[in-house]
């Protein structure tokens, strides 16, 4: 784990301009000198011993909390000191030592690495034999996406996903074939070019006959798999001024035309509603909407369209679809939150929250996601009239930090867990995989896109920042840690973290040389693994935003896991049952999303900094990416 930055107060270790930590001796020193005080009270005996009970006594209260164990955040800093108050009288002599042997704080400075121009870590990069490593392993990723697509190519065809077991497709997203749609951008960012001509030749011809026919789909899924994979291809085949990264394919009107279409009919969704939240349903042949069957939207689903209706406006130059995407987060920003936490359900009915349970997996994440991501999309500017999404980010994030963030016993794992009974119900230390696109987003919010190495030089970080780096790198520690204390290397669909206060029956993952075994614990029916993208997302980001290699060497090490024992021999990987066992059952299930997301940022992970640089796109929920305007036009 790093432990170059700080991301609570307890912790500080470094200084910079916008924040600067100043010894206590200092501090009282100077208070009393700017007062005009400290002359008058020493000259007198009384004022004397005054002075010293007093340094004493601050003293004390200093080592008191600086000596209460670990912590991770302010406000869990609060419960950790409720929780061992006993802990503190007998702490108290090491941390008087602590206090009086703490070396002075210097400011912060650049290796003289970093000053030369390139860190270690990019020089790395840059050592010839490093190279060629990271371009073989990355054109095993690509020869991994040619295995999955020829799979689903020979047996499901046009099917949503391949079951690659049986050998046959089936349709679980509304019939849109939505592995074609979600795997071409990657296809055309690898320069698999034969497969953009079969993806690009199959939407030319058979996807708007599909939209116009297919019956119900939904909302969410739809816009982040199709619409956003359609845009995407767009831009990247050289539509809007874009990249023109292929020849092969449909002229790039073709993605824009079907994308309207598509969009045209979603929109349904927000106009048949009677407030701003829309219905989770669309019935695309008719252009209808209805809700879920409980009449509930997960918040997550409402509030993660708008990357994608906003481009669409963009480029077609009709403003409805941003219209009508943005009066969601409008709305979102008006209603009341837990330190901008928000519950997982939300009602059209009403367009208020429903129930209470608080949790950044299923049905939560990418709400937060989508918050630093829509304003950034949009130039990212202090001053535009979005930065209310950059405000509601923020606190949710002091959020998380203040409630949601814990440490694991016996080996200080940094996880986030949930509220499932709201902000005064008990804490579980359950976080889904899911949970692992949580330390991109961080560090993409915290450096805009940028290396840390050039934030930091140009003096961009604030503290908050910091915080929000430094919890970034320990929680895709953390996320790692669930892959590889399993016996396979591949991670569960949720975990359990061990802590002081709780413990849950379960499995460990089966690695028994893992130092995590008795950190993480595995119930029975979370033991499967659907080939999710989270964690080699995150790792994507932070080995772009720090250049740390370790980032790059974690990802080969799922990406052989996968290899492993997800690959099916006639075409296509397959989801898990069972991580802890060896050999794993194989679900017969291709998620989209593995080709769409999981070997893209692998792919990336492995590619140069220069491929779909994160200053100048922003990927949406599904690693669909699309230009930050602004960016794209002035480079
Ligand atoms: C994807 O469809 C998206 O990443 C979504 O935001 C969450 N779930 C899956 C991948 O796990």
């Amino acid at each position: 784990m790093s432990d170059s930055l700080p991301y609570s107060m307890k912790d500080v270790k470094y200084d910079n301009a916008k924040f600067r930590q100043r010894s206590l001796y200092k501090v009282i020193n100077q208070t009393l000198l700017t007062r005009n005080i400290k002359r008058d009270w020493l000259s007198c005996s009384t004022g004397k011993f005054l002075a010293l009970v007093m340094l004493f006594g601050l003293a004390y209260l200093f080592m008191a909390h600086t000596s209460s164990g670990p912590q991770v955040s302010g406000g869990l800093a609060k419960d950790v000191m409720v929780n061992k108050g006993d802990k503190i009288n007998s702490d108290g002599i090491s941390g008087l030592r602590r206090f009086w042997r703490k070396p002075p704080r210097l400011p912060p400075r650049l290796s003289p690495d970093e000053k030369g121009g390139k860190n270690s870590f990019g020089r790395e990069a840059e050592n010839p034999s490093s190279r060629l490593k990271w371009v073989s392993r990355q054109q095993k990723v690509k020869d991994a996406f040619i295995h999955a697509w020829s799979g689903y190519k020979k047996h499901a065809m046009g099917y949503d996903e391949l079951m690659p077991v049986s050998q046959r497709g089936v349709d679980g997203l509304g019939g849109l074939g939505a592995t074609v749609v979600d795997a071409l951008d990657t296809a055309i960012i690898m320069g698999a070019d034969e497969i953009v001509s079969e993806a690009g030749l199959w939407i030319e011809t058979q996807l708007l006959d599909r939209i116009k026919h297919k019956g119900q789909v939904n909302l969410f899924e739809t816009t982040i798999r199709v619409l956003g994979g359609l845009l995407s291809a767009y831009h990247l085949s050289g539509g809007d001024e874009g990249m023109k990264l292929t020849r092969n394919g449909p002229k790039p009107t073709v993605y824009l035309d079907t994308a309207r279409d598509l969009a045209d009919r979603l929109l349904s969704a927000f106009t048949a509603s009677p407030t701003s939240v829309p219905y989770s349903d669309v019935i695309l042949r008719d252009s209808s909407a209805h809700p879920a069957p409980d009449g509930l939207s997960s918040t997550s689903e409402a509030s993660t369209l708008q990357l994608e209706f906003n481009y669409l406006s963009m480029v077609s130059g009709d403003p409805k679809y941003s219209l009508e995407a943005m009066k969601v987060l409008e709305h979102l920003k008006t209603l009341p939150k837990v330190e901008g936490l928000v519950p997982i359900y939300i009602s059209p009915q009403s367009g208020q929250f429903s129930g209470e349970n608080i949790r950044l997996g299923s049905r939560g994440d990418s709400y937060y996601e989508y918050l630093l991501k829509v304003w950034l999309h949009q130039g990212g500017s202090q001053n535009s009239n979005l930065t209310y999404l950059y405000e509601m980010y923020s606190e949710a994030m002091k959020g998380v930090r203040n409630r949601l963030v814990r440490k694991s016993v016996p080996n200080g794992l940094v996880f986030v867990g949930e509220l499932p009974y709201g902000s005064n119900g008990a804490f579980s230390p359950k976080m889904d995989h899911l949970v692992c696109f949580l330390p991109g987003t961080l560090a993409l919010g915290a450096t805009k896109g940028k290396t840390k190495e050039r934030a930091m030089k140009d003096d961009l970080l604030t503290f908050e920042d910091l915080e929000n780096l430094k919890l970034a790198e320990d929680l895709t520690h953390t996320c790692f840690q669930m892959y590889s204390v399993t016996s396979t290397g591949l991670a569960p669909e949720i975990a359990y973290f061990h802590t002081e206060e709780y413990s849950e029956e379960g499995l460990d993952g089966g690695n028994k040389i893992s130092k995590y075994l008795s950190d993480i614990i595995i119930k029975h029916a979370d033991r499967h693994n659907l080939l999710r993208p989270e964690t080699v997302e995150s790792l994507f980001v932070l080995y772009r935003i720090t250049e740390d290699p370790k980032y790059r060497e974690w990802g080969w090490q799922i990406f052989e896991a996968f290899e492993k024992y997800t690959k099916v021999d006639t075409g296509g990987y397959s989801s898990l049952d069972d991580v802890t066992h060896i050999p794993p059952r194989r679900r017969d299930k291709m998620e989209t999303f593995f080709l769409g997301e999981t070997l893209k940022y692998l792919y990336l992970l492995f590619s140069d900094s220069d491929v779909i640089p994160l200053d100048k796109f922003v990927f949406n929920t599904e690693a669909h990416p699309l230009p930050i305007k602004a960016a794209v036009r002035s480079s």
